[in-house]
């Protein structure tokens, strides 16, 4: 496989409904595509970094601005075996891993191509449906929560989070659990807390929640091994987990019992691999983040979540729940049963829409 050239997307996508966070809350997402020629045809990747620098280092700036100057130098021209040979092309850049899996999840998506069998079949993968559920952004009322929670199971999901943060956590458990005693409920702080907070989140242990996500700082595993010790309810590490060595050190350490995935956040589909290898070894069960991503960065989502291990349901869900108009086709549905059945064609299953994805572009660099 020879990588010919690279092309860099940013495309605006207003998103249906504002979505709000212990970080942040927004309203139109700044996304890079990549679009790599490798043998003639296209691979497709995006890039997870936001808008500004509150869930990770990175922004769609820092990104681009990493892979134009030294990912892509250190790819273009090369001849690989296998999309497994990029990481070790891009591992001398520290850091930066949502900017080198937007071009290693590409190369993934043009290997299956050119082998013509779909990416999760390339990747090991083994599930044919895959179990969803929503992440819910923080609301102005509990009223407006209820009404949120009771669409989205009405839509067949099958698990329910909800953002949390100081102020806005343990009423809108409390009312959740009033209206939906029996469903599966998790809540997501993106480190909103700290550990003289220990008392509050101890309060969250009433509910039988599936699971608390990183109740504190982004890269505190200390902190999160007090927390999940006085615990009952499972902590989920989210941010903590931007290497394999982090996986290691957050399960050894007991930081947590339950590990989100996200593609950009550990710098692609070899990394996500070893670190779903190792949970698994660990009996530690893993499920895939969203963040918020278009139908490029969706479908790749759904061939990493048909891996054995990703037995619990991910925040993977409808392209509809997001965007009036994704940027694929077809667009990723959901059945009533809340699950998203995986597709048999080649690569990411996905096809891009060349004319939708233009009309949206506001820049654009073609590399070789
Ligand atoms: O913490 O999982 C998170 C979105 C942006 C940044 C971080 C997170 C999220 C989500 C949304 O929870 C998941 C999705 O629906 O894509
Ligand atoms: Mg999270």
């Amino acid at each position: 496989m020879r990588i010919q050239s690279l092309t860099l997307r940013e495309i605006h996508l207003k998103l249906i409904a504002p979505f709000e966070t212990s970080m942040d809350r927004v309203t139109e997402r700044r996304i890079i595509l990549a679009e790599v020629r490798i043998d003639g045809l296209s691979g497709w990747g995006e890039c997870t970094a936001g808008e500004s620098p509150f869930y990770s280092p990175e922004d769609t700036e820092t990104a681009w601005h990493i892979l134009k100057k030294y990912l892509w130098p250190a790819l273009k021209g090369r001849e690989i075996n296998s999309a497994a040979d990029v990481w070790p092309l891009l591992e001398h850049v520290r850091g930066h891993n949502m900017a080198k899996a937007t071009v290693e999840t590409a190369i993934w998506d043009a290997e299956a191509k050119l082998k013509n069998i779909p990416l999760w079949k390339l990747i090991g993968g083994e599930r044919t449906e895959i179990p969803c559920g929503v992440s819910i952004g923080i609301k102005d009322s509990l009223d407006e929560l209820s009404a949120t929670v009771k669409k989205e199971l009405g839509a067949g999901y099958q698990r329910v989070k909800i953002k949390i943060k100081p102020g806005k956590d343990i009423q809108s458990v409390q009312r959740l659990r009033q209206d939906f005693p029996r469903i599966k409920l998790t809540v997501d702080a993106n480190s909103a807390y700290r550990l003289d907070d220990l008392p509050l989140l101890k309060q969250l242990d009433a509910f039988y929640l599936m699971m608390i996500e990183q109740p504190l700082g982004w890269d505190d595993l200390f902190g999160h091994v007090q927390v999940q010790k006085e615990l009952q309810t499972p902590i989920c590490l989210d941010e903590c987990i931007h290497t394999y060595e982090q996986a290691e050190a957050a399960i050894s350490l007991g930081a947590c019992k339950i590990i989100n995935v996200k593609l950009g956040r550990v710098g692609g589909l070899l990394q996500a691999k070893r670190i779903h290898d190792l949970c698994q070894r660990h009996n530690v069960p893993v499920w895939c983040g969203g963040m918020l991503e278009s139908g490029i960065g969706r479908a790749q989502n759904i061939a990493m979540s048909t891996l054995p291990n990703f037995s619990l349901p991910g925040d993977v869900s409808a392209s509809a729940r997001y965007w009036q108009e994704d940027v694929i086709t077809p667009e990723v549905t959901v059945t009533p049963q809340g699950t998203i059945k995986v597709l048999d064609s080649p690569g990411i299953g996905f096809l891009p829409r060349a004319d939708r994805i233009s009309s949206i572009t506001v820049r654009q660099d073609h590399l070789t």
